[in-house]
C-alpha cells in the first residue's frame, strides 16, 4: 500500500466526497480544507473515514491555505472547491469570482512557496461552463472559451491561471474539465437531482409538481464516482495536461425529466412540470457536449455509467430518503 498523501479542498462537496473514498481505497492519507468553525457538513466526511484530516480554511485565505499545505505536506492537491451553482454565481459574483477565481490562484501561489521544487501534483477542477456560448460541438480540449456566467468566467481565469503555473513555473498543474456529473450526491439545487427527488415525493404522494426552468437546456451527464476515477488518473502521468472528461452523450432536462419519471411508472408527467421564470438565468448554457477521446487515448479512461442506470440510482436512492 502507498502512503501517499493527498490535500482535497472542497470536501464536503459531491466530488470531494467521492475522491476522498477513491483515495483511500489506493492507501492515501486524505486530508481536506473545511470552511467554517461548525461545517454541518463535517459529518459526510466523518462518514466516510474518521481517518480523513480536516485544516479548517478557506479559499480565499491565502494564510489557512498555506497552514493547510505545511501540516498535511500532500503529494497531491485536488482544487475541487467553488462558488459551484452557476444560477447563483449572477446573485454573489464577486463572491463567486473571489473563491472560484481567485482561489485556485491562492492555491496555485502557496504550493510554489511551499513546494519551490515542484514535488507536489495539482489537480485544477475546470468545467464545461468555460464554453458557454459553444463555438464548436462537440467540445475538445482546444475548444474557444465564451463562458455565459460569472462562475464560467472565474472558472476560466482558474483554468488559464493553472496553465500558466505549468508553463512559468514547471509545476506538475493539471486541468480536468468536466462535463456535469450527477450522483445520489448531488447537490438538491442542481437540476438533476431537483428533478430526481420530486419525482420520488410525488410518486410518495408527498408532493404534486415540481417547478423548473429552460427545459430545452441539454447536457452531457456522467456519474460522479467515474469522473473522480479521472481526476486522479491525470496526476498519475509523467506529464501534466488538460483533458476533456465526458460521457459524449447529449439529453435535454425534458427527457431527463421524462426518464426520471417513467423510473416511478407515472406516464403524465408533463402535467407535474410547472415551467417557472424564477428559474431561467440572465444568460443560459443552451447545450454543452464533450469529445472525450483524449482522456481515452492518453488516461486509458471512459466513462461506465449509463444515463439510465444513474437516473435510477438517484431516484432510487431518493425513494429511501424523500
Ligand atoms: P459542490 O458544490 O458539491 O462542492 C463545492 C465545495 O466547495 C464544497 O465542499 C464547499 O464547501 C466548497 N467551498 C465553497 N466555498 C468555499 C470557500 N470559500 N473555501 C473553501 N471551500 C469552499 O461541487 P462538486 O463537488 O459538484 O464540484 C467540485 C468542483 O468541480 C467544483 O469546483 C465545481 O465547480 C467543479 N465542477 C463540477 C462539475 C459537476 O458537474 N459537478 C462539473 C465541472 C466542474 P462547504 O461545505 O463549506 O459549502
Ligand atoms: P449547470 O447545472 O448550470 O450545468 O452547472 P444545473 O443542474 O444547475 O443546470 C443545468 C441546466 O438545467 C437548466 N435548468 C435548471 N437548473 C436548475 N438548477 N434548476 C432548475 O429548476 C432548472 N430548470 C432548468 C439550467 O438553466 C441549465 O441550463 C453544473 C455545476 O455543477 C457547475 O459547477 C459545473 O461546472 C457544470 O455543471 C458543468
Amino acid at each position: 500500500m502507498s502512503s501517499r498523501r493527498a490535500l482535497i479542498t472542497g470536501i464536503t462537496g459531491q466530488d470531494g466526497l467521492y475522491l476522498s473514498e477513491l483515495l483511500l481505497s489506493k492507501g492515501y492519507q486524505v486530508h481536506g480544507l473545511i470552511r467554517g468553525q461548525n461545517n454541518p457538513k463535517r459529518v459526510l466526511v466523518e462518514e466516510i473515514s474518521p481517518e480523513i484530516v480536516l485544516h479548517e480554511g478557506d479559499l480565499t485565505d491565502f494564510a489557512s491555505i498555506a497552514r493547510a499545505l505545511k501540516a498535511s505536506d500532500p503529494d497531491e492537491v485536488y482544487n475541487l472547491g467553488a462558488v459551484s451553482f452557476v444560477a447563483h454565481s449572477f446573485r454573489s459574483a464577486l463572491h463567486t469570482s473571489n473563491v472560484t477565481g481567485q482561489g485556485a490562484l491562492n492555491v496555485l501561489e502557496a504550493i510554489r512557496l511551499h513546494d519551490p521544487d515542484n514535488r507536489i501534483r495539482f489537480y485544477q477542477a475546470s468545467s464545461s461552463e468555460m464554453f458557454g456560448k459553444v463555438q464548436e460541438t462537440p467540445q475538445t480540449e482546444t475548444t474557444r472559451f465564451y463562458p455565459r456566467s460569472p462562475y464560467g468566467a472565474a472558472k476560466a481565469f482558474a483554468h488559464h491561471v493553472t496553465v500558466n503555473y505549468r508553463e512559468a513555473y514547471g509545476m506538475h498543474a493539471s486541468a480536468g474539465i468536466l462535463f456535469n456529473h450527477e450522483s445520489p450526491r448531488r447537490g438538491p439545487e442542481f437540476v438533476t437531482r431537483k428533478i430526481t427527488q420530486a419525482v420520488a415525493r410525488i410518486s410518495l404522494g408527498l408532493q404534486d409538481e415540481v417547478r423548473l426552468g429552460n427545459l430545452d437546456a441539454a447536457r452531457d451527464w456522467g456519474h460522479a464516482q467515474d469522473f473522480v476515477e479521472a481526476m486522479w488518473m491525470m496526476l498519475q502521468q509523467d506529464n501534466p495536461g488538460d483533458y476533456i472528461i465526458a460521457t459524449g452523450h447529449l439529453t435535454s432536462v425534458r427527457r431527463f425529466a421524462e426518464l426520471a419519471f417513467d423510473a416511478v411508472g407515472i406516464d403524465d408527467w408533463e402535467s407535474r412540470v410547472i415551467l417557472d421564470p424564477a428559474y431561467t438565468r440572465p444568460s443560459d448554457v443552451q447545450t454543452l457536449l464533450g469529445n472525450p477521446e483524449r482522456a481515452q487515448e492518453i488516461l486509458g479512461w471512459k466513462a461506465q455509467t449509463t444515463l439510465d442506470d444513474l437516473v435510477l440510482e438517484m431516484v432510487l436512492h431518493d425513494l429511501k430518503n424523500p
